[in-house]
C-alpha cells in the first residue's frame, strides 16, 4: 500500500484491512432485491410459491450494470436466496430454484465480469422452503450453499448474511453455526468483505432509513456476541464504540465499518404501485450516509421483465449529476495549509485528491489553518481522515476570518462536527464568505487528515 519512513505514524487502535478500505472508498453500491416476491407482490415469500412464478420476461443484466455505472457505483449485490429460499441458480442442494436455461446468478456475474463492476452476493441464512430448515442438517446444507456459489460464481467482494432468523417449514428457528460459515467464507475468499448485523467486515447501520448515527464510528465491540445473539442494540450499531466512550479495553473492539442499506422504494422488491425516492431524498441519504462515515448500499429492485425500470435509472442519473454538480469544484483548490505542528507529513498534503498523502498532527488537539487566494462562498466542508491509521477525530471547530479577525465559527455545545472517519460532509446552516479557516481538531490520538475540500451547493 503505502511505503512507510521513519516520520510514518503508528496506527492508532483497530484499522481496516485492505480489502475493508477498498470497499469503504466504493462508497455507494447497488443492491438488487429479486426473486419470486418480484412476481407476488410480497416483500417476504413464503418459500411455498411454485418455482414457475419467477418468470422474467426480459432478463437484461447488463442494463442493470449500465444503471449502476451511469450512478457511479463500482459494486452491485444480488438477493441470490432471500428467505423464500428460492435460488436464483440451479443449485444442487434445493428443488426450489430456477432451471438450468434461467440461471440468474450466472447471466450477474458474466454482465458485473465484462462491465468491470464488482459483484457480490445475499445469500438469506433463514429459508422458507428447505426441509432440513430448523435442524443440524440444514447447517451443512448452508455451508454447502455458500462453497456452491462462492467457488462457481465468485469471486464476489461482499458476503451479505441477512440477519433475519425466523421459523421454517417445519414450525423450527434455526441455530445458526456462524463461526462455521464465517471460518467456510474465510477458506473460500479471505478478501470478501463479510456483512452481517456485526460484520466482521461491515456491519448494518442499526435502521433501514439511510443514516448513520452522529457519531458514527467505524469501531464495534463484539466480544460475545453473534450475528443473531447477544448483538450490540440498533443504536449502538448506528453510532458504533468509541475508545474514548467505551469501558472495552482497546482488544475488544474490531474496524467493523457501517454499512447503510436503504431501498430506492418503499419496498426491497418491486411492485408496481410504488415509486422511487426523489432526488433531494437520495441526496439527504447520501449527506447522512456517505457524508456520516458510512457506505451507502442502495436498493434498486429489478421489474418483472428483469431490468430497472425507466422511473428508477431516470432518478439515478439525477442522482449522480446532482453529486457532479457540487463536488466537482473543490474551491479550497489552489489554497494554501499550514499548520504549526507536524509529524513528518506537511498540513499542505490536505489539498492534494492523493488518497495516501496527509497531515499528521503532533498533539491530540490540533490546529490547520486554510488559506484561500481570496474570499469564498462555500457550504458544504468535507474533512477525510487517513482511516488506514485508524479512526481518531472526535470532533471539529471551526473558526474563520471575518475581515477583522479570526472569530469561533462554532462551539465546544455545537461543533462543526463528530468524529470523521473515511469522510464527513458537512452541510452549514447558511454559506461562508471568508478567505481564511481554522480548524481545531480535537481527537484521541493526533489527527491524521488526508482531505479538506469545500465546496458549494449553488450552481456556480
Ligand atoms: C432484511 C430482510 O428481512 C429484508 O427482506 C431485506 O432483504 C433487507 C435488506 O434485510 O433483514
Amino acid at each position: 500500500m503505502v511505503s512507510c519512513h521513519l516520520a510514518d505514524p503508528k496506527p492508532f487502535g483497530p484499522v481496516p484491512t485492505e480489502a475493508q478500505l477498498a470497499w469503504q472508498r466504493m462508497e455507494i453500491n447497488m443492491f438488487c432485491h429479486f426473486g419470486p416476491n418480484t412476481f407476488t407482490g410480497a416483500e417476504w415469500g413464503s418459500g411455498q410459491e411454485a418455482e414457475e412464478v419467477f418468470a422474467p420476461t426480459a432478463l437484461d443484466c447488463r442494463q442493470w450494470v449500465d444503471v449502476a455505472k451511469q450512478a457511479g457505483m463500482g459494486g452491485i449485490i444480488l438477493t441470490a436466496k432471500h428467505h423464500d429460499g428460492f435460488c436464483l441458480w440451479p443449485s444442487q442442494f434445493s428443488s426450489h430454484t430456477v432451471t438450468d436455461s434461467l440461471d440468474v446468478l450466472r447471466a450477474f456475474t458474466d454482465a458485473c465480469h465484462e462491465g468491470c463492476m464488482k459483484a457480490g452476493v445475499y445469500i438469506s441464512p433463514w429459508d422458507r422452503n428447505h426441509p432440513t430448515y430448523g435442524t443440524d442438517a440444514y447447517n451443512d446444507l448452508f455451508v454447502n450453499t455458500l462453497k456452491e456459489v462462492h467457488t462457481n460464481y465468485g469471486p464476489f467482494f461482499e458476503q451479505w448474511f441477512d440477519g433475519a432468523c425466523g421459523e421454517g417449514p417445519n414450525g423450527k428457528k434455526q441455530r445458526y453455526e456462524w463461526p462455521r460459515f464465517m471460518q467456510t467464507m474465510n477458506e473460500l475468499n479471505p478478501q470478501a468483505v463479510i456483512f452481517s448485523d456485526i460484520g466482521p467486515g461491515c456491519r448494518w447501520v442499526g435502521n433501514e432509513e439511510g443514516h448513520c448515527g452522529d457519531p458514527c464510528w467505524s469501531t464495534l465491540n463484539t466480544e460475545g456476541a453473534t450475528p443473531s445473539d447477544n448483538k450490540p442494540t440498533p443504536s449502538e450499531l448506528e453510532t458504533g464504540h468509541s475508545l474514548s466512550i467505551s469501558h472495552f479495553p482497546l482488544s475488544s473492539l474490531n474496524w467493523i465499518p457501517a454499512e447503510v442499506d436503504v431501498s430506492i422504494r418503499p419496498g426491497w422488491f418491486w411492485h408496481a404501485d410504488e415509486h422511487p425516492k426523489t432526488v433531494d431524498e437520495l441526496m439527504e441519504i447520501y449527506y447522512n450516509s456517505v457524508g456520516r462515515n458510512g457506505l451507502l448500499l442502495l436498493n434498486v429492485p429489478p421489474d418483472t421483465r428483469g431490468r430497472i425500470t425507466a422511473e428508477d435509472s431516470a432518478v439515478l442519473v439525477a442522482f449522480r449529476a446532482e453529486r457532479d454538480r457540487i463536488f466537482s469544484k473543490d474551491l479550497a483548490q489552489g489554497a494554501k495549509a499550514c499548520a504549526r505542528h507536524r509529524f513528518g507529513h506537511s498540513a499542505k498534503n490536505v489539498l492534494d485528491t492523493a488518497y495516501h498523502t496527509y497531515w499528521a498532527a503532533t498533539g491530540k488537539k490540533a490546529e490547520l489553518v486554510l488559506e484561500l487566494d481570496s474570499i469564498t462562498e462555500f457550504d458544504i466542508i468535507v474533512i477525510q481522515e487517513y482511516i488506514p491509521l485508524g479512526q481518531r477525530i472526535e470532533n471539529v471547530q471551526l473558526a474563520i476570518d471575518e475581515g477583522d479577525g479570526i472569530y469561533p465559527y462554532t462551539n465546544a455545545d455545537h461543533p462543526l462536527c463528530t468524529t470523521v472517519g473515511y469522510k464527513r460532509i458537512i452541510r452549514l446552516d447558511s454559506p461562508l464568505h471568508t478567505d481564511r479557516l481554522l480548524f481545531t481538531f480535537h481527537a484521541l490520538a493526533p489527527p491524521v487528515i488526508n482531505r479538506i475540500a469545500l465546496y458549494s451547493s449553488k450552481t456556480l
